[in-house]
């Protein structure tokens, strides 16, 4: 842990409570050790481990965890569903008992417990803050070249087909304030893996909410097994897919309509995140530059320090 984050530790009274939700599939090698770092690099902070009933013992470690620390509790599902379910469980489960922010964190190592007061400081000007891997002072440790480029091209894919301004869009290091998990309809969510990520992101970068990406070190695991699989990654190449050729379809519309006036209103386009929520297209350049009257107005707060906009930074952003 780095001098500066270790005296930042506590300091996030202001942010109101705050949790961390991890979520573990077969993790028993990693789950008491990740805890505990977390507990030592923000004592202040509760944790909620939610196991899919792991098959290795997972489930029984953390309650091992949580019977000896009261800042620790465990949510028990009935079976292997998928990140993006045991997220959805975990936000639930929160927002419920009043949490103020909520942090998404994997079990294994990769996010690591001492960089979270970053996130936690740039949640203080932000709405969704976003490890990011790819912005400057991003890195990652130990990941072969065909991961980088398999994580940096499906960002890269998905920034350009969403038109989102955001460096690290499959990231799950993640702290999201209440008010904004409420104000993305958080029910009608059906992805899965790297795509949950990428689905949450830009639903609330749609919605109005200000997102920021602030540099993470993100480490490969060193134990247990990953659960990525060509399953979830085509899972997100064909729903971004969908979502984007609905969001440029959208525009051409809009342009279309904008040369002539008066020939009918839009019709929501089809399977983009948001369309249940019959919300307009924002601007590719400027993904919350939206007008809906439903549109969470930005947070009066400037963004954080280190913190990169993506979604309503005024040009902050730099040209990417
Ligand atoms: N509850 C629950 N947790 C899961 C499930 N699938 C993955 N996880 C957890 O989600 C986190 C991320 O999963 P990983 O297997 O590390 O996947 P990844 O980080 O995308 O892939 P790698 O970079 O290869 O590790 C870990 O804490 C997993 O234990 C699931 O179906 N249910
Ligand atoms: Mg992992």
């Amino acid at each position: 842990m780095s001098a500066p984050d270790e005296q930042k530790q506590d300091t996030f009274g202001d942010l109101g409570k705050v949790l961390v939700i991890i979520p573990t599939y077969n993790e028993s090698d990693n789950i008491a050790d990740i805890v505990g770092r977390l507990r030592a690099a923000a004592p202040g902070v509760d944790v909620l481990i939610a196991d899919d009933n792991s098959p290795d013992g997972t489930g029984a470690i953390a309650d091992g965890l949580a019977e000896h620390d009261p800042h620790v509790q465990v949510l028990h599902r009935k079976g292997k569903e998928g990140l993006g379910a045991a997220y959805l469980a975990g936000f639930h489960w929160g927002l419920d008992r009043g949490y103020d922010v909520l942090v998404e964190m994997d079990a294994d190592g990769s996010h690591q417990p001492e960089q979270l007061p970053r996130l936690l400081e740039a949640a203080r000007g932000a709405d969704l803050v976003l490890g990011s891997r790819w912005v400057p002072g991003g890195a990652i440790v130990n990941w072969p070249t065909s991961r980088k480029l398999l994580s940096r091209g499906g960002s890269t894919y998905s920034r350009l087909m969403l038109g989102l301004d955001l460096r690290d869009i499959t990231g799950g290091f993640r702290a999201f304030r209440r008010e904004t998990l409420l104000g993305i309809d958080m029910d009608s969510i059906a992805s899965q893996g790297y795509c949950f990520q990428v689905d949450l992101a830009w639903r609330a970068a749609r919605r109005g909410f200000r997102v920021v990406e602030v540099p993470i070190t993100f480490v490969e695991r060193e134990r247990g097994d990953s659960k990525m699989s060509r399953t979830i990654v085509a899972e997100a190449l064909w729903r971004v897919t969908a979502w984007g050729t609905g969001h440029r379809l959208g525009q051409l519309r809009d342009a279309a309509r904008g040369a002539a006036p008066g020939i009918g209103r839009r019709d929501a386009d089809t399977d983009s995140p948001s369309d249940s929520e019959g919300e307009r297209q924002p601007d590719a350049s400027n993904a919350s530059d939206t007008s809906d009257a439903g549109a969470k107005p930005p947070r009066p707060s400037g963004p954080a320090p280190g913190a990169k906009g993506a979604a309503d930074d005024g040009g902050n952003t730099p040209g990417r």
